[in-house]
């Protein structure tokens, strides 16, 4: 029998959202528990490390976004076909969670001047450094990230790209064709669709993966 899945995150996309995207891409069923603000308090303190995502399988409480995508991964077939090819995968998942980091890092900056500098230097200089070596990795592969063939970096990449184009509102892909090919990989997968059709809607988001189906 599967195991019995529960996601807990936020009521929103970010590191949440690829985990979704495993479970609905592999058919796994999964109770999608959307934390609210107002609840967190007192949420925080039973998790194992006081964060978000976390998945329960079977009542019991895993943390670490990267780690449960490992694992779904390897359910779902959506990891590589030997340890090479996952090195490959996890080096591209490292370099998206690298430029996320930056970001979150970004937002959290609260003197305003600094922010402005870190803003500038975020979109002129260390987007394009990361999406241009993202970029060539996809064109050796034939549009997709780490391997030949469609893979959780690939999915990781779908959804980071939904935050960039709400993060700088604008179109960050457009020098960028085989990192374009790599999102239509992901969205051309019926139950991916099927998902990004009947998600919740972020309040926040200007741009919505559904814009892309
Ligand atoms: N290394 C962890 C980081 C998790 C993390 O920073 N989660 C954020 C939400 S995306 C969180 O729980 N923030 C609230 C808090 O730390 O109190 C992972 O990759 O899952």
């Amino acid at each position: 029998m599967a195991p019995k899945f529960r996601l807990h995150y936020f009521d929103f996309t970010g590191r949440g959202e690829p985990i979704r995207i495993l479970l609905t891409y592999g058919g796994l069923e999964f109770d999608d528990i959307r934390i609210e603000k107002k609840d967190w308090p007192k949420v925080k303190p039973s998790l194992p490390l006081g964060q978000l995502p976390v998945l329960e399988i079977d009542g019991k409480m895993y943390p670490q976004t990267t780690a449960i995508l490992k694992y779904l991964a390897q359910l779902v077939r959506l990891d590589g076909d030997n340890p090479l090819d996952n090195l490959k995968i996890n080096v591209a998942v490292d370099t998206l969670v690298d430029l996320q980091n930056k970001i979150y890092e970004f937002t959290f900056e609260e003197d305003a001047a600094k922010k402005k500098a870190f803003g500038d230097k975020l979109y002129n200089e260390i987007l394009p450094y990361y999406l241009s070596r993202l970029e060539e990795n996809a064109k050796s592969n034939g549009g997709h990230l780490g391997i030949n063939r469609l893979n959780w970096a690939d999915v990781y990449m779908a959804t980071e790209y939904e935050g960039y184009m709400n993060f700088f509102d604008r179109d960050v892909l457009t020098d960028y064709p085989n990192l374009q090919r790599v999102i239509r990989s992901v969205l051309t997968e019926p139950r991916v669709q099927q998902w990004i059709r009947k998600r919740p809607r972020i309040a926040s988001f200007t741009y919505d993966l559904r814009n892309h189906l």
